[in-house]
């Protein structure tokens, strides 16, 4: 299929959740800063691009919203993170951040938040922990996937568009923070039922959102369209090298494949690749997998005739991901790249 056609029919899906805001902005410091956040920990009922209700909690910018995922954070090493997180929940939760690498202690936690207790954790950045993470619940095995999850982004001091000291420069950055949603376990939660066993995803989600297609509701939407989310999609003119923090928060692996230029690949994992390879097809592990890659926003070299400007699909090549509920093609996770 051509490539234009294909990013037409694709598209679409849910959310009525509030909406962080686009790409990460950062103007470097000679020195260091206290970033402080509060969030609240919500549930609610988000439309799901079939029309079906689903339970999520979230880690919200106000006490009756519902952000999924939450705000990002941007920093740099020497800052000190000052976050409070108010529980507006019946269960104790609680808010951790992540470690570099796989089996690293969490870098940060709140410890235990009862219901509608508050805690602030507060966290100096040390030099070399520069790299995407994931900040999430870990007080039960799925609260992540709940939706109590959010990307921070740890800048190598004084650096406006490395990834680590040293990295290849980029331009922009952003993250696609991905979930996988089985409503069945969701619900549970919300009954306070046992929480089951198996895991059946039903929806696929980027930065909470899926694409919908032409003729689907909300398609356009950028409050309710992967393809249309101004932190989702890549734009950008020829030489706007674009970082994207890929993070997954859920239970399944996928595979994220951009068309018009392959990625260059920095890490997995949190591990700094010993070379970059240019893929245009990359591994997102589930359970906390992540990866930094850069889109180069080259030219499409095979394009013809040979043309700058454009649009394209990235798409997730494991089938179902493109899915929601058990079926709805190109209603899952998914989103555009448009040479301006
Ligand atoms: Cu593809």
């Amino acid at each position: 299929m051509e490539r234009r056609s294909f990013i037409k029919l694709g598209g679409a899906s849910l959310a009525s959740a509030v909406l962080g805001s686009g790409l990460l902005s950062w103007v470097p410091r000679s020195e260091a800063a206290t970033i402080s956040k509060t969030f609240y920990i919500t549930g609610g009922t988000i439309t799901m691009p079939d029309g079906v209700g689903v339970y999520f909690k979230g880690f919200s910018n106000s006490a009756t919203g519902l952000n999924v995922p939450a705000a990002s954070i941007i920093c740099q090493e020497g800052d000190t993170l000052s976050i409070t997180v108010v529980n507006k929940l019946a269960v104790t939760h609680n808010f951790v951040i992540g470690g570099l690498k796989p089996g690293d202690p969490v870098l940060a936690s709140t410890g235990d938040i009862a219901s509608g207790a508050t805690k602030t954790l507060t966290y100096t950045i040390p030099t070399g922990k520069a790299g995407s993470y994931l900040f999430y619940d870990n007080k039960t095995t799925y609260n992540v996937f709940l939706g109590l999850h959010g990307g921070l982004a740890i800048m190598p001091a004084g650096k406006s568009n490395q990834l680590y000291s040293g990295s290849p420069t980029f331009v922009k950055q952003q993250f696609w923070i991905f979930n996988d949603i089985d409503p069945a376990l969701n619900s549970a939660v919300q009954s306070n039922a046992v929480v089951p066993t198996t895991f059946t995803p039903r929806y696929f989600t980027i930065n909470g959102l899926t694409s919908l297609p032409p003729g689907a509701a909300g398609h356009g939407d950028p409050t309710r369209d992967a393809l249309y989310d101004t932190r989702t999609r890549l734009a950008g003119f020829v030489g706007d090298r674009t970082l994207v923090r890929m993070l997954s928060a859920g239970m399944c692996s996928h595979a994220v494949h951009a068309h018009a230029n392959h990625f260059e690949w920095l890490t997995d994992r949190g591990t700094v690749r010993s070379s970059v390879w240019k893929k245009d097809t990359l591994y997102l592990r589930n359970k906390l997998g992540k990866i930094d890659a850069i889109f180069p926003f080259e030219a499409p070299p095979d394009a013809y005739p040979p043309t700058t400007h454009g649009h394209f699909p990235m798409h997730l090549h494991d089938e179902m991901s493109q899915t929601a509920g058990g079926g709805m093609y190109q209603f899952g996770s998914m989103t555009e790249i448009e040479f301006l």
